[in-house]
């Protein structure tokens, strides 16, 4: 998979370098490309933002910037991903949907968003004939200051998804959200006793089929107390 993520703070997604990801990106599963936003602004201030027409608070991302830095990464088959809290919620079925492309591209928005007409202009005929689909999403339902920690969440989510990323492939259909409201079960290492807190004596027994009995309900009692939360 390859993966461009245009931000004018390159620096935030240096953590792509970290652990499994990193790993990935080292083994050549993951191409990961990141573009400084500013180096596509063509006026003496480099900026990269203007005041919003029919007024108001903040500042709009220049659709003419966008456009020269997107313009040569929309090759046929990929899937552009504009990243607002205005757009549809990020989840695991997402992920998994996501995990399947061959192309992702990460534009991340600062200031009160990017020109829509970048949207719409991705979004043609024309870029659908040529496989390219464009997607608005969101982490979740509070306002970050830009969409950079946003893609690191999303870019994570799916590329530990991806064959040969996660070291054990069964750990990915048993853990939480891997089916519509599921939660994992409690885990526990030793010692079997902590500070007086003794592991559930049906996981030292050998069992196999009680201990499988009492993870599926200890999962649905999980999943039960925080649906009151989660909502
Ligand atoms: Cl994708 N961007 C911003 N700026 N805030 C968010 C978000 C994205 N998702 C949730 N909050």
């Amino acid at each position: 998979m390859r993966i461009d993520a245009l931000t004018i703070f390159p620096q935030y997604f240096e953590p792509l370098t970290l652990s499994l990801v990193g790993k990935a990106r080292d083994g050549g599963i993951i191409d990961f490309y990141i573009h400084d936003l500013r180096s596509f602004a063509s006026n003496n201030h480099h900026s990269v933002d203007d005041t919003p027409y029919g007024g108001g608070a903040g500042m709009v991302m220049l659709a003419q910037v966008w456009g020269l830095a997107l313009d040569p990464l929309m090759v046929e088959d990929t899937d552009l991903i504009i990243l607002t809290p205005a757009g549809k919620r990020f989840d695991q079925r997402m992920a998994e949907a996501f995990s399947k492309a061959s192309h992702l591209v990460f534009a991340c928005g600062r200031y009160e968003g990017i020109d829509d007409r970048v949207r719409q202009y991705y979004s043609s005929d024309l870029y659908a004939s040529r496989n390219i689909r464009v997607h608005e999403v969101s982490i979740g339902d509070y306002v970050l200051g830009g969409g950079e920690v946003a893609s690191l969440v999303m870019i994570e989510a799916i590329t530990r998804l991806l064959p040969g990323v996660v070291g054990n492939p069964e750990s990915l259909s048993e853990e939480s959200h891997s089916q519509d409201g599921y939660l994992e079960y409690p885990n526990f290492t030793k010692p079997a006793i902590w500070r007086d807190i003794a592991v559930p004596a049906i996981l030292l027994s050998g069992n196999h089929s009680e201990i499988a009995q009492w993870r599926a309900d200890a999962a649905r009692r999980r999943a039960e107390e925080n649906l009151w939360t989660r909502g």
